[in-house]
């Protein structure tokens, strides 16, 4: 074994973005791509060499020649030990949780999340600090400097290791564990809930639910959970074993992807619970009978019932949410007297909170819960936190929800994405929007609807004072709504706006609007501050979620 100096010349494209570099996966097969990047983590976090370092990925097409590449890499460069998920497959709240389990120094995530995977499709890298978290943007500036400048890197010409099988190996002075997480994941759940009060409840009421991996990473995680643990039949797992192409699925957890899960759940008949998670296991989707709950009211439910939880029972010490997610969660926390933070849009924003023990529960718009036990948000941890709330109240799905708007009201919440924009009419909207914004203060844009603030998101972190500037265009009405829109940070092609609307009705006769209907008046507002269909040539929006 010898370890190699190979000179490289640097990509100009590897800036990490909300959830680290995520591109086309023929973009990561070019010569030295994934090498370059590697190098470069190794040069930008000098704390891993000797230390302890995990690395894992959904599973997806690429993921097992790059894990490959990184672990040669790491070895090279003095890493002291390498903890490997088995076929070098880790969800995401699994790798997270294995970071700070072993005080890692950090970890590097392969996954493009839910974007569809192949040859053609996508792939990433995200390095994760030692706390568990993505790394801070001040971080992946610095990762995104070194990527620019790299000309050489270090790689051992060691054989591939084999990661099929757990053992320990070693590549030069390194050394390779392979894990399998799903027992440490499952062990980390069960001290949160109350595994016993859950069974019980799905065996005396006869609970029929079932959970869709969308052929991703989660599979084994809740075979163990659902199917070994809470002794549900094997048929509640649909799409249960990870496929490198997630047999062609688009592994996005939201019901205009989920069609099959969400006529499951209708009718008399349907579903009393349905539940999905994203390619990397991070995201979540709730379904109960007749009712599809908005990611943002799961944030304020789940808050509002954390008494049920024997984790949470006595107390949360605060909750936050990005500014992309409504306000529902914000008007449960004054309730319990307890702090709510707003942050920018990506989990990361949540990390220094949470490590300052500020926050116990997090949440985004886009399918993302979690809580203070990791630092990725955790699409398991949602699920088994509403059978916890189901079991304990004895209630469905619906009648909770139902219950938490008549007490709450309800933050009708919807967004409408704009994909594949060329990123010059991306920039010039926002841009636009921008110059608006500045004096809309005070004005009435429509009647009853008087703008309170409205400004382009800076965010000032009450921990370390970092400030994240052009988080995104707000707008607040003095009547609670809001209007948001920023460009996405994850895409791998062209640019995508994202455009977020919010609007609290506590009239109990009006909870039971189309969402659309109720948002359709700031849907107005935007077009005529951002003209959005004017310069991008389209009438309506690609998707609204
Ligand atoms: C999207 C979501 C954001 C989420 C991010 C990563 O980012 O809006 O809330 O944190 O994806 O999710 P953007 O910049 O495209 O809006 V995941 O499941 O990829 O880790
Ligand atoms: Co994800």
């Amino acid at each position: 074994m010898a370890i190699l100096t190979i000179q490289t010349k640097p990509y100009e494209d590897q800036k990490p973005g909300t959830s680290g570099l995520r591109k086309k996966t023929k973009v990561f097969m070019q010569p030295n791509y994934v090498a370059n990047f590697a190098q470069a983590t190794f040069n930008t976090f000098p704390d891993m060499q000797g230390s302890i370092v995990v690395l894992g990925g959904d599973g997806r097409f690429y993921n097992d020649r790059a894990i490959q590449v990184i672990i040669k890499i790491a070895a090279a460069n003095g890493v002291g030990r390498i903890i490997v998920g088995r076929d070098g497959v880790l969800s995401t709240p699994a790798a997270s949780l294995l970071i700070r389990k072993n005080e890692a120094a950090g970890g590097i995530i392969l996954s493009a999340s839910h974007n569809p995977a192949g040859p053609d499709e996508d792939f990433g890298i995200k390095v994760n600090a030692s706390n568990g978290g993505p790394a801070m943007p001040a971080d992946t500036d610095r990762l995104f400097e070194a990527c620019k400048t790299i000309d050489s890197y270090l790689i051992s010409d060691a054989p591939d290791v084999d990661i099929s099988r757990l053992h320990e190996a070693v590549i030069e002075n390194m050394a390779v564990q392979v894990v399998d997480s799903v027992e440490d994941y499952a062990i980390a759940m069960q001290d949160l809930f109350d595994f016993d009060g859950i069974k019980s409840y799905i065996k005396s009421s006869g609970l029929r639910m079932k959970f869709d991996a969308m052929n991703a990473v989660t599979g084994p995680y809740a075979r163990k959970i659902f199917v070994d643990l809470l002794e549900l039949p094997e048929d509640c797992l649909m799409n249960a074993v990870p496929k490198d192409d997630f047999g062609g699925l688009h592994p996005e957890p939201m019901p205009s992807v989920n069609t099959v899960l969400v006529e499951m759940a209708k009718g008399p008949a349907g579903l009393d619970f349905a539940a999905a998670c994203d390619g990397d296991g991070d995201r979540n989707m709730i379904l109960g009978r007749d009712i599809f709950v908005s990611p943002c009211d799961s944030l304020a439910v789940l808050a509002a019932n954390y008494f049920t939880v024997p984790a949470y029972k006595d107390g949360l010490n605060g909750v936050a949410r990005t500014i992309a997610t409504s306000a529902a969660a914000d008007t449960v926390a004054k309730d319990l007297r307890i702090p709510c933070y707003e942050t920018p849009v990506g989990w990361k924003f949540f990390g220094n909170l949470l490590d300052a023990g500020m926050v116990t529960l997090c949440g985004e718009e886009s399918f993302g819960t979690g809580a203070d036990y990791i630092r990725e948000k955790d699409g398991l941890f949602a699920v088994l936190f509403w059978l916890n709330i189901i079991a304990a109240r004895q209630m469905p799905v619906k009648d909770i929800v139902t219950q938490h708007w008549m007490k709450y009201g309800r933050n009708y919440y919807c967004r409408h994405d704009y994909v594949g924009l060329p990123k010059e009419v991306g920039d010039e909207i926002m841009a636009l929007a921008r110059e608006k914004v500045a004096g809309l203060a005070g004005q009435e844009l429509s009647p009853g609807y008087v703008v309170q603030k409205a400004d382009d998101f800076a965010y000032t972190d009450p921990v370390d004072n970092s400030v994240a500037a052009n988080q995104g265009i707000r707008i607040i009405f003095e009547n609670r709504a809001r209007i948001v829109f920023r460009l996405s940070g994850t895409g791998s092609v062209g640019a995508t706006l994202r455009v977020y609307l919010e609007e609290v009705v506590i009239d109990h006769d009006r909870l039971d609007l189309e969402v659309g209907d109720v948002v359709a008046g700031l849907a107005k507002i935007v077009q005529d501050i951002a003209l959005i269909n004017q310069k991008t040539g389209r009438t309506k929006p690609d998707t609204v979620v």
